[in-house]
C-alpha cells in the first residue's frame, strides 16, 4: 500500500521569528570565522538548509551530524565518507558522550587557524575565534553549547522554537558561540519533506495532522529491517497504518468512551516510542553510491 503524501496541502509553517533570526543570521556572519551547521544524522540532506550554503561566501563551514543515536551507525558511516569524497568536513556528533566534545572544539580552531594561513595571515588571531551555530529547530544547537561550556547558558526544550534570538556564549579555551534560533526556509514545497521533518522534530508539533504523520512513519518504518515491532505488539510490520493503530490502541488499552479504538492516542504513542529510539536507530535518507 502506498500513500500519495502529495494529496495534503503544507502547514506552510514559517513563524514571524524565523524570518527576522534569518535577517540576523545574515548580518552575523560578517562577525564569525567559522559556521557550523548542525543537520540531522538520520536526514543528513533533508535537514540541511539550503539558504545558508547561498550565504557563506568562503567562509569556512563545517557539517556537524548530529543525534546519531537515533541514526543506524552504518548509514551514518557512508555519509561521512561521501561528504569527505565531496570536500565536505562532517563531523558525528553523539551528545551523550562528553569525550567527543573535546575534539570537536579543537577542530574549530584548527580550520579557522587553516583558514586564515591559506588568507596569508602571519599573526596569530588575537582575539577569541568565533563560531555560529546554526541549524534547524530543535536539532540540539542550544544543548551542544551547554555541553561545550559546560554550564546551562543557553535555553534548551524537547520542541522546535526554544531559542528566539542570536546570543553570544564564552568558552574557556578561546572561543566564542553564537547560538542562534533554529530556522527553517520559507520553502518547503514538498509534504513528505515537511512530514520528515515533522518526524523529526523540527516543525511545531500543533501544524501537522498526527494520523497523518504516524502513517507516513509506518511508511518510513516499513523499509527498514530491524524495526522492533514487538514493543508495539507485532511480530512485524503491519500491512496497513491502519492496522497498525487499531492494533496498538488495543495492544495498550489506548480505548474510546463504548471501546472504540482510539487512533490519535495510539499515534502519538507510536510516534513517541519511535522518537524515544525505543523502535530502533534508522536513517531516513542514504548516502548515494560513489
Ligand atoms: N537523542 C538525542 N537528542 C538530542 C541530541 N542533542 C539534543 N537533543 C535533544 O533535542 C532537543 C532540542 O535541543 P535544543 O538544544 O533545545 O535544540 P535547538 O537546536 O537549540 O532548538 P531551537 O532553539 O528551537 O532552534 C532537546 O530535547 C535535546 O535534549 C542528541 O544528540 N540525541
Ligand atoms: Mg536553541
Amino acid at each position: 500500500m502506498d500513500i500519495d503524501f502529495s494529496q495534503y496541502p503544507l502547514s506552510g509553517w514559517f513563524p514571524g521569528h524565523m524570518l527576522k533570526a534569518g535577517k540576523a543570521m545574515q548580518d552575523a556572519l560578517k562577525l564569525v570565522d567559522l559556521v557550523v551547521e548542525l543537520i540531522d544524522a538520520r536526514a543528513p540532506i533533508s535537514s540541511r538548509n539550503p539558504q545558508l550554503r547561498e550565504m557563506l561566501q568562503g567562509k569556512p563551514f563545517l557539517l556537524v551530524a548530529n543525534k546519531i543515536d537515533l541514526a543506524e551507525p552504518h548509514e551514518s558511516k557512508k555519509w561521512l565518507e561521501w561528504f569527505a569524497a565531496h570536500d565536505q568536513r562532517m563531523f558525528l556528533l553523539d551528545s551523550r558522550h562528553l569525550g567527543n566534545f573535546k575534539g570537536l572544539a579543537e577542530l574549530w580552531k584548527r580550520m579557522v587557524a587553516d583558514d586564515r594561513a591559506a588568507r596569508g595571515a602571519t599573526r596569530p588571531l588575537m582575539r577569541p575565534v568565533r563560531v555560529m551555530i546554526a541549524g534547524v529547530p530543535n536539532i540540539g544547537k542550544s544543548t551542544l553549547i551547554n555541553h561545550l561550556a559546560e554550564k546551562n547558558k543557553a535555553q534548551v526544550g524537547p520542541k522546535p522554537g526554544v531559542t528566539r534570538q542570536n546570543q553570544w556564549i564564552a568558552l574557556s579555551g578561546g572561543i566564542e558561540l553564537l547560538d542562534t534560533p533554529g530556522i527553517l526556509w520559507p520553502n518547503i514545497r514538498d509534504k513528505r519533506h515537511e512530514l520528515l521533518l515533522a518526524l523529526l522534530g523540527n516543525l511545531k508539533e500543533e501544524v501537522v495532522d498526527t494520523v497523518l504523520l504516524s502513517d507516513y512513519l509506518w511508511t518510513e518504518l516499513k523499509k527498514q529491517a530491524r524495526v522492533k515491532w514487538s514493543i508495539l505488539g507485532f511480530d512485524a510490520c503491519p500491512e496497513t497504518p491502519d492496522l497498525l493503530l487499531e492494533g496498538l490502541a488495543k495492544h495498550r488499552g489506548l480505548l474510546k468512551q463504548g471501546g472504540a479504538p482510539d487512533l490519535i492516542r495510539a499515534a502519538n504513542a507510536f510516534i513517541k516510542e519511535y522518537r524515544d529510539g525505543r523502535l530502533g536507530r534508522f536513517t531516513f535518507e542514504s548516502a548515494p553510491e560513489a
